[in-house]
């Protein structure tokens, strides 16, 4: 297998580096860890490495060391469209080198061929009652998947630590290759009437879910399925999901155990349900002033909000310092296809405003706007208006940066983690004995 390769002739100088560190500065401090980091949710605390993407405080996200404009320009775009295949992505996650358009369309390919989805993982998500969450179904259907992983059958059997990540590989590539279809299975049983569309062999996978929720005849939403899977794909190693999905999978849990786990941390309101809250709120600011205000009446609007000790949901990050590249990205993509849509034109007017405002208030660490402030109203757009859907979205990209991850940590031969706690007494005495 051609990733499988790739990986496999980079393994040797990644060991050797990894046990050069280890060995020859294994007891170099990286860090100190305060009172207050432990106990507010170990806050900067460098305990990880990942080479797969790194958010900077000041230019954003990089994946494999490119910035968000670099990678859509530099990766391989899907057929008739100006934006990238989600094939050369996971291709770069995987491999650490930017495809060609012919390694891009092998990825697409080696997905077409594990789509299929088994009918008794539908048939589970079909009887779960009709008020269940979205983002549960899609949970329970990454977990009714696991009976076919590949590691765990391998893994019974006996198998040497150092091939372990051939076998995630293998579960990656077929995870990642249903998920697509399983989003649009969800979305099309809660909020469709249970329709189903078959994937189209001549779609990408981006595009193939626009198609299977019945989105064929919108160009402009493939278009949005490509960018948005391909901004929600991985944003470094310390976020919920991906702690979770990491830790998880140190204790040789298959994929699709860890990527499951993963998923519930994205369900929780302070991480991948932002989106939902940030449309809501500005649905709330339209239906308030009932056409776009004038920039002066927004800005009244605005303090007055902050002044009453409302959180206005997509702004401010806790590593970014800047406008999330990400929602430069998606702005520019509304402005450019949907120049008319007022809603969008509100998200325009309140970047154009909220920042100074917040940095006139002078407590926010940053006053920019993040993904979220922006993503749930371009689905809006197009229709797909069920806000508890949009996790799903985000879990569906997430999950090539969470499989890369764990890939990598398997052929890295990372161990089990176990970092150790203390009780109460223990820190006040430390602190007594200390003299502080
Ligand atoms: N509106 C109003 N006040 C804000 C604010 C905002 N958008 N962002 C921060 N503040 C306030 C904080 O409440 C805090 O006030 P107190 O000192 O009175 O408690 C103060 O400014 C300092 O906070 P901070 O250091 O700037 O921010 P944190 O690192 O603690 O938190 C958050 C970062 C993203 C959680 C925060 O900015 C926030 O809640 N933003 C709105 C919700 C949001 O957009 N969440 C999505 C984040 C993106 C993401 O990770 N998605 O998955």
């Amino acid at each position: 297998m051609f990733i499988a390769d790739c990986i496999e002739a980079q393994l040797p100088g990644w060991r050797d580096r990894v046990q050069h560190l280890r060995g020859k500065s294994g007891d170099f401090k990286v860090c100190d860890v305060t009172v207050s980091q432990i106990y507010s949710g170990i806050r900067g605390v460098q305990i990880q490495v990942s080479d797969i993407s790194y958010v900077d405080p000041y230019e954003g996200l990089r994946l494999r060391g490119y910035t968000i404009p670099e990678l859509l320009d530099l990766l391989p775009k899907a057929a008739g469209s100006p934006m990238p295949l989600a094939g050369g992505l996971y291709y770069l996650l995987l491999c650490d080198a930017l495809p060609t358009r012919q390694q891009a369309e092998m990825v697409e390919e080696e997905w077409r061929q594990r789509s299929e989805i088994p009918a008794y993982v539908c048939n589970v998500i079909r009887r779960m009652p009709a008020g269940t969450h979205p983002m549960t179904l899609f949970s329970m259907g990454i977990m009714a998947l696991q009976r076919e992983s590949v590691f765990a059958k391998k893994y019974d059997n006996g198998t040497a630590r150092e091939d372990h990540w051939r076998y995630y590989l293998e579960d990656a590539l077929n995870l990642t290759a249903k998920l697509p279809g399983l989003a649009a299975f969800i979305y099309n049983l809660r909020y469709q009437d249970g329709i189903t569309i078959p994937p189209d062999p001549d779609l990408d996978w981006s595009a193939n879910f626009a198609h299977m929720i019945d989105r064929s005849g919108n160009p402009d939403y493939h278009d949005l399925c490509r960018l948005f899977f391909f901004l929600h794909s991985d944003h470094e190693g310390g976020n919920v999901s991906a702690h979770a999905t990491h830790l998880i999978s140190s204790a040789l849990s298959d994929v699709y155990l860890s990527c499951a786990g993963g998923m519930n941390g994205l369900a929780g309101p302070l991480h991948g349900l932002a989106n939902q809250e940030c449309l809501k709120w500005l649905l709330d600011v339209q239906t308030y002033f009932g056409k776009i205000p004038s920039q002066e009446d927004l800005r009244q609007y605005l303090i007055d909000q902050l002044r009453h000790g409302a959180l206005i949901p997509g702004y401010g990050h806790a590593v970014l310092r800047t406008t999330d590249p990400r929602f430069t990205a998606q702005l520019a993509f509304a402005r450019k296809y949907m120049p008319s849509d007022e809603l969008l034109q509100l998200v325009d007017l309140v970047y154009q405003t909220l920042p100074d405002v917040l940095q006139a208030q002078g407590k926010v660490s940053n006053p920019w706007p993040n993904v979220d402030a922006i993503n749930g109203a371009l689905q809006y757009h197009f229709g797909v208006k069920e806000f508890d859907f949009y996790t799903v979205l985000f879990g569906v990209s997430r999950i090539m940066g969470l499989t890369a991850h764990i890939v990598w940590a398997r052929a890295l031969l990372k161990p089990i983690e176990r970092p150790k706690s203390l009780t109460t007494e223990m820190l006040e005495t430390m602190i007594r004995n200390s003299g502080h």
